[in-house]
């Protein structure tokens, strides 16, 4: 079983790109479960998805990475036994730590199939990156892999900007530029990150 976490703050693309990610195990005909750790309006995509013949959990009220916890562990031990599905995805809040979710999911699988993906948001870089900083680096860091997403909105300065910035702090993880709205770059980035 293949785990990825797709992390990145609010609003910088994740359920947009997790679901591309599971239409692409799909067609390659893997069995999908998706965890969204979510209040609200994805329960209408999580139906729509489920409809697509794959599985879509939603936590809400709480974080997965701190007082959903242990529901977050209870909750994979579930899928494994009664799911048991190729792939999970799990899509954290947009102010979770991805790496300790990694963390705690650690004893479902062995480490070497939990990947994480950090998603970072080109268009509002600028603002984010003024007002949070510390906190991107902090959630992007431990990344196995980052995605620099929505390029399509943004030139390909700002685009160097970013894998710039990215470098400086995750010196040896590979970095690639999709955009969740064209597709571009993601064939690219799933053929390298996905484990597929
Ligand atoms: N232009 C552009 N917009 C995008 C792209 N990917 C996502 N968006 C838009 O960005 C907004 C946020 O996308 P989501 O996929 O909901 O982002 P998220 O990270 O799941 O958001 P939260 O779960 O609220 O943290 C939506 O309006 C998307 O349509 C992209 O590649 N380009
Ligand atoms: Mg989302």
């Amino acid at each position: 079983m293949i785990i990825h976490v797709v992390g990145g703050f609010l609003g910088s693309g994740k359920t947009t790109l997790l679901i591309k990610i599971a239409e692409r195990y799909i067609a390659d005909g893997k069995k999908v479960t998706i965890l969204v750790n979510e209040a609200g309006e994805i329960g209408v995509d999580g139906a729509s998805i489920s409809s697509n013949g794959l599985n879509a959990i939603q936590l809400q009220e709480g974080c997965i990475c701190c007082t959903l916890s242990g529901t977050l562990q209870s909750t994979m031990r579930d899928i494994e036994r009664e799911l048991d599905p190729d792939v999970v995805i799990i899509e954290p809040t947009g102010l979770a730590l991805p790496h300790k979710v990694r963390e705690l999911i650690r004893g479902t699988v062995s480490e070497d199939e939990i990947n994480t993906i950090g998603i970072c948001d080109a268009m509002r870089f600028d603002r984010l990156r003024e007002k949070k900083e510390d906190f991107l680096r902090m959630q992007l860091q431990r990344s196995d892999v980052l995605w620099i997403n929505k390029i399509d909105a943004v030139d390909f300065e700002k685009v160097f900007e970013v894998s710039t910035w990215l470098r400086s702090i995750c010196p040896n993880v590979p970095i690639f530029m999709v955009s969740g709205k064209t597709g571009e770059g993601l064939e690219e980035a799933f053929s390298k990150s996905l484990l597929l």
